[in-house]
């Protein structure tokens, strides 16, 4: 199908005022009477043109009476009526078999449930509807299904009225207050059980808050509970949004694409946010539940109450809905907030720039797509959270809470465009934020450098900063944007200097927000006495590449000393890059690479810093990922990449063996499980001695793990040591995973964990290569392609497990395009993210490369190629 442009956007031309569905439920052919008054908006002779596909329709009427066949015409993908001049009520009878709705979208059957999923384009799989963000109405809606099979009847709303019918039915009716577009439907019908609270909203009013799981999962919501209270009071409190319906739904379903749905009322999620007990969920799934019932939650204002004009505008609701959950994450966590920017700088880091700098760029704002679900990615999301958050930082805490209120105010009830939201901040704050509007436009990801000149004469300090953005597909020129650098200077002591600007009368802060604006931009500060270490970007104030040159004595004294914790993390970090880079760099040339002094003895000096909270040192300690040691090299080469990664930690778990040990014996956490920060932090500290010490071949940390994976009280500690375990060369994995597995069967959450583990371990000598267990365990039971979980947690992980799936004799790609093939018939939104994982496939070695480039052309030849996946592979083929 066609490419679909945002400068196309057209007014729609009817007015839905309301609808009326009747929905009798039944797994094999469901049906569905829909009741719908329609008003034309202009004179013209607009057709209405009603969304659907994969809908049988059986009949058509206009007020009640059947609607000659002259007046419409079905097409696979619409109900086009002609002739609708005045106010008029169509009603049209259809049907759909959710069953075979494998694509998880629309309505289908989860566990013998029925669930629905409508973003982006769902309702249309369920009946005809102008299925547009910016067509809102109000829902009456009916269920009828048989009582016992599914005694639960959930819609959006309040619940009207329910009773029995005939033939063992019963029924359900649900109104929902508020306008709203399809893609914010809901429906829930079958065997749960719920979890319920009345909790009082800071209006004094009562709100039922009911978490619905399945039956099995009764016990696993209290923490989910916790996070919707915690949720609703950060938002009354924050921002001064209070949640506007009488209760307040959410289901968790196993069958799902998304990690949840904000549906107004009833948000649905992903089993694997709802669910946690301390021995099914790890400290990072506690922490991320509370982080994604936030994210929903938040969508009730920046989405529900204020939605979008067209999906173009996605990121107004999704960037924004992360930077406030973000935000959330952070107030929770109190002392320990810097962790989750540090958590979501890497993700940005190790996700977002590279997909920037791939053959998939767009701005967070795109100008075109084929299939809207290929762009719900890490730029719309977390990069736009980025363009939320560097607002925040120009504007203040105060002014940006000013210009989200006025935001909100004027578009309550609308469908809203990025620049309705960029007018109110820029008016809310008397600012021109003409060219910051730039960041929704342009993609790639800026190259900010900067130079600094300390005059010792004038006891001046100057830095220039000059920036860049490459091209990306479509835009070979960009324009300079508006970055927030927030800087420091660190004196030779480790203090911050106080700064004042030449021209100032006196200095101001230690940490100063400078604006560049143009390519090039300078500053200087006065006042300077001594060479300051400047510290830049602190707290990741700009998604951008910053370029300074470092020396690695002053990245190992920033890691020391620097008073932004961010910036503490980031010199580390940037230190160990370094060090790896070298290390593969040695390793390429057939020689024996060394760890560098610098880097160990800040390591040392990191580890044992008692004033530093153990959640802190275990994430500034950890090596960086694969894929950002690949990001900055010419060519990719997976295998030089690991062993290099593998040999710096195995010298660090060699040399500090006794310090490491010491540390992870006095990190245990004795008595109850529980996931609050500090504890959390401890675990993590602990676990990563442990996993040092294991790498570097220690025969007692072997001895620890095994014992801590049986003795385990909670899951973090249990699967840190059998990650460890499983990447080692120890035979005993085996049993081990023998032993995961005969506890954790019959919990898809658990067992896809196992998978995750399996598909991301390396192969030892003498044991069978990955891609072999990996196609054993699709076979094992517990798998099933139809499950988005089940391939995310093998499938995914696996392609991600780069030199794994970039073996040199190519039969990891042999194995991408014959998942492919099985996901284009099953689930295309799923198959579409496997198939990304062959965006970068230009930058590995050539005989990767070319093996990569002809699966990719293989791929374009299979049978009903879904569109969405077509236009992977047409971008990733450039
Ligand atoms: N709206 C789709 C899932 C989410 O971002 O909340
Ligand atoms: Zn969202």
């Amino acid at each position: 199908s066609a490419v679909i442009n945002r400068l196309d956007y057209q007014e729609p031309a009817f007015r839905v005022e309301n609808i009326n569905l009747v929905f009798n439920l039944d797994p094999v052919t469901t049906t569905v009477y829909n009741t719908m008054r329609i008003e034309p908006l202009t004179d013209s002779d607009h057709d209405l043109v009603l969304n659907g596909s994969e809908l049988e329709l059986a009949s058509v009427f206009e007020n009640g009476s059947p609607l000659s066949t002259e007046r419409y015409t079905v097409t696979p993908e619409a109900l086009i009526i002609r002739g609708i001049r005045q106010k008029t009520t169509i009603t049209i009878y259809n049907k759909f078999h959710p069953q075979a709705n494998t694509l998880l979208s629309g309505i289908y059957m989860s566990n013998g449930n029925f669930m629905s999923q409508c973003e982006s384009e769902g309702f249309r799989r369920i009946t005809y509807f102008p299925d547009h963000p910016d067509m809102l109405t109000r829902f009456h809606v009916e269920i009828r299904a048989d009582k016992e099979q599914y005694p639960i009847l959930l819609s959006n709303g309040n619940l009207i009225e329910q009773g029995d019918l005939d033939n063992g039915r019963h029924f359900a009716i649900w109104e929902d207050p508020s306008l709203k577009p399809c893609y914010l439907f809901a429906l829930v019908a079958g065997k749960l059980v719920k979890r319920e609270e009345v909790y009082k909203l800071a209006n004094g009013k009562d709100c039922l808050l009911q978490v619905w799981v399945e039956p099995q999962n009764a016990d696993k919501t209290e923490h989910t509970m916790e996070c919707i209270k915690r949720a609703i009071h950060w938002d009354e409190t924050r921002w001064g949004l209070e949640y506007d319906l009488d209760r307040f739904m959410l289901v968790a379903t196993d069958d799902f694409n998304f990690g949840a749905m904000e549906n107004k009322g009833l948000n649905i999620f992903n089993t694997r946010y709802v669910l946690a007990t301390p021995k099914m969920a790890t400290d990072l799934d506690y922490f991320n539940i509370e982080s994604v019932v936030g994210h929903e939650y938040f969508h009730n204002w920046t989405g529900d109450r204020v939605t979008l004009r067209d999906w173009f505008q996605l990121t107004l609701k999704e960037g924004l809905t992360v930077f406030r959950d973000q935000e959330f994450s952070r107030d929770m966590l109190g002392k320990s907030a810097v962790i989750k920017r540090i958590m979501d700088v890497r993700a940005l880091r190790s996700r977002q720039f590279p997909e920037d700098a791939g053959p998939m760029a767009h701005p967070i704002r795109p100008e075109s797509y084929r299939q809207i679900n290929n762009f719900y990615t890490m730029t719309v999301y977390e990069k736009g959270a980025e363009i939320y958050r560097m607002l925040q930082t120009m504007l203040g805490k105060e002014g940006f809470k000013k210009g989200l209120s006025l935001y909100i105010e004027r578009n309550d009830g609308r469908a809203a465009t990025c620049e309705d939201f960029i007018n109110a901040m820029a008016e809310a704050n008397g600012r021109d934020l003409k060219q910051f509007f730039l960041w929704y436009s342009q993609a790639g990801t800026p190259r900010v450098q900067v130079k600094t000149y300390w005059d010792p004469e004038a006891s001046t300090y100057t830095i220039v900063a000059s920036q860049s953005t490459p091209a990306t597909p479509g835009q070979p020129v960009k324009h300079p944007f508006v970055i927030p650098i927030a800087v420091g200077l660190v004196d030779s002591e480790g203090h911050d200097i106080p700064l004042q600007l030449e021209g100032e009368t006196a200095p101001l802060g230690t940490t100063r927000v400078l604006e560049l604006k143009d390519e090039e931009n300078e500053w200087t500060f006065v006042n300077v006495g001594s060479r300051p270490v400047p510290s830049l970007l602190r707290d990741f104030s700009a998604p951008v590449i910053l370029d300074y040159a470092y020396t690695r004595d002053e990245l190992a004294f920033l890691a020391r000393n620097d008073a932004d914790p961010f910036n503490r993390w980031d010199a580390m970090n940037r230190l160990m890059l370094g060090v790896l880079e070298d290390m593969t760099d040695v390793i390429e040339m057939g020689g024996k690479p060394e760890a560098d002094h610098n880097l160990l003895s800040s390591f040392e000096q990191i580890l044992t810093d008692e004033t530093l909270t153990p959640a802190f040192r275990a994430i500034t300690l950890q090596l960086p990922a694969e894929n950002l040691i690949g990001e900055p090299r010419a060519v990719i080469d997976p295998d030089a990449i690991r062993k290099a990664r593998t040999e710096l930690k195995a010298a660090i778990g060699r040399r500090y063996s006794s310090l490491l040990f010491k540390l992870a014996e006095s990190y245990e956490t004795p008595g109850d499980y529980s996931p609050d920060s500090e504890s959390a932090g401890r675990r993590s500290l602990k676990n990563l001695a442990y996993d040092y010490l294991i790498t570097g071949g220690n025969p007692k940390a072997l001895i620890a793990l095994r014992g801590q994976f049986e003795k385990a009280n909670n899951l973090t500690d249990k699967l840190a040591a059998l990650t460890s375990v499983v990447n080692s060369a120890s035979p005993a994995k085996t049993n081990m995973l023998v032993e995961a597995a005969k506890e954790w069967q019959g919990n898809p959450i658990l067992i896809n964990k196992w998978l995750t583990v399996q598909a991301s371990a390396g192969t030892q000598p003498g044991e069978a290569d990955t891609l072999t267990r990996v196609r054993q365990l699709m076979d094992c039971g517990a798998f099933s392609i139809k499950n988005p979980n089940n391939v995310y947690a093998l499938i995914l992980a696996f392609c991600n497990n780069e030199p794994e799936f970039h073996r040199k004799d190519g039969k990891g790609y042999e194995f991408w395009l014959q998942i492919l093939r099985e996901l284009c018939s099953v689930n295309e939104y799923v198959a579409a993210r496997v198939a990304r994982t062959l965006d970068h496939w230009k930058r590995y070695t050539p005989d990767r490369a070319q093996m990569m480039y002809r699966v990719l052309n293989e791929a374009k030849h299979i049978p009903g190629l879904p569109v969405g996946v077509q236009e992977i592979l047409d971008k990733s083929l450039g």
